[in-house]
């Protein structure tokens, strides 16, 4: 088991313990002595993806979290509290605060938690296809950017988008590895149906090839975006934060915004920023085949993979949540990571290696 978890990017302002003892403890509604300190957190984003756990993984106690998004008020857990589940709400406001709620709250004891980010997502089809499942090592704030509407920009630029700061590049990826969550779903059959087939066959290698696991990593953006352009300056942006090493394909509205909230929690001492897995599955292509329309692509194509990138974010993240339940022992002190985790200003101590 090898950790690799490094990220980068924002001032973590520490928020200070003292501030929670102002929760009431008769939130505490879980029949449970002391917080719950659960060996598995899934983090899911809407009722579909929450879906596709709390059925065959028995997450059956619902203990209700001061500050987590109304549509989702509770954590789900199962009978011995070792997995629990939440529900984060869609985009980045919902999910940096209902992850900070979390984190923060007095109900749970996270510090040796393993978290598991599992949702769907958009697809870069030069990395990987429909149906595929990634594990991210990075997650860039994709659209946090300087932007002009491209019909008005200079005729000598490539994109409207560019980092903030112009000629500041390299300020703020966010990363994170999941290799043990990675080797654990290496020769795992995944889900396919036929209309996602033939729409797959519509683009080229890797795009028209049976969905797999794939190493590659995450942008996070509040706008639905869609198209070639805008994913190549995307892939453009991901390898300049980077420095090269980040691989652009998922598209989501979360996942830095989560991070986020995590990193803050690691730096008050609640959460260990070495122990997340970040896992996307690829629900459509961010861009069009040869010869249909962006337009088409992201409102009128009939893609079939949502069903099956559901059932993927179970098959293949459920070997790691139970060999984490089940061989707890080899997880409970972690694992030393062998390279940098934290963010560019060094939040969380060690040094940069990127
Ligand atoms: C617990 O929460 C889930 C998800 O919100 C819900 O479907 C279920 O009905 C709840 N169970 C109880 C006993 O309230
Ligand atoms: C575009 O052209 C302007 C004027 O020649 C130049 O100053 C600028 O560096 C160019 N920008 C890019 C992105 O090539
Ligand atoms: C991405 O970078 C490549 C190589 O520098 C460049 O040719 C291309 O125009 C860029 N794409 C966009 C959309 O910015
Ligand atoms: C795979 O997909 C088929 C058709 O969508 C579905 O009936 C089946 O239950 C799925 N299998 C799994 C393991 O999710
Ligand atoms: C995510 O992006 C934003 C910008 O990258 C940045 O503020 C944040 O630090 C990044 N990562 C994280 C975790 O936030």
């Amino acid at each position: 088991m090898k950790y690799l978890t490094l990220l980068s990017g924002v001032v973590a302002a520490a928020l200070s313990l003292p501030a929670l003892q102002a929760y009431p403890s008769h939130h505490s509604n879980h029949g449970h002595h002391g917080p719950i300190a659960p060996k598995v957190m899934l983090i899911t984003m809407f009722a579909p993806e929450q879906g596709v756990w709390l059925e065959p993984l028995k997450l059956v106690n619902n203990v209700t979290v001061p500050g987590l998004s109304p549509l989702f008020p509770h954590a789900s857990c199962d009978k011995n509290y070792d997995v629990c589940l939440i529900t984060t709400g869609e985009a980045e406001i919902n999910a940096a605060v209902s992850v900070t709620s979390l984190a923060f709250s007095p109900l749970f004891d996270l510090k040796k938690t393993y978290f598991m980010i599992a949702g769907i997502a958009g697809i870069n089809p030069d990395v990987a296809t429909i149906g595929g499942v990634t594990f991210g090592r990075f997650a860039v704030q994709l659209e946090l950017e300087y932007e002009i509407d491209a019909r008005e920009m200079p005729s000598n630029f490539s994109t409207g988008y560019w980092g903030l700061g112009a000629d500041a590049p390299g300020q703020y990826p966010v990363n994170i590895y999941g290799t043990e969550a990675i080797n654990l779903a290496h020769g795992l059959k995944l889900n396919d149906s036929d209309v996602a087939a033939a729409y797959r066959k519509k683009f080229s290698s890797p795009a028209n090839k049976y969905p797999s696991i794939v190493a590659c990593d995450t942008g996070s953006s509040n706008a639905y975006w869609s198209g070639k352009l805008l994913g190549d300056s995307f892939t453009n942006y991901t390898k300049l934060l980077t420095k090269g090493k980040g691989v652009y394909c998922a598209t989501a509205q979360e996942d830095n915004a989560t991070l986020e909230a995590l990193v803050r929690a690691t730096s008050a001492g609640l959460v260990d920023f070495s122990r997340i897995v970040l896992m996307r599955s690829a629900s459509d292509f961010d861009r069009p085949p040869p010869g249909e329309t962006v337009l088409f692509n992201l409102v009128y194509a009939e893609q079939g993979a949502f069903e099956i990138s559901l059932e993927n974010l179970y098959i293949a993240g459920s070997p790691f949540v139970k060999d984490v339940v089940k061989n707890w022992h080899e997880y409970e002190h972690g694992v030393k990571p062998s390279n940098y985790i934290g963010n560019i200003f060094g939040t969380l101590g060690g040094k940069m290696d990127f």
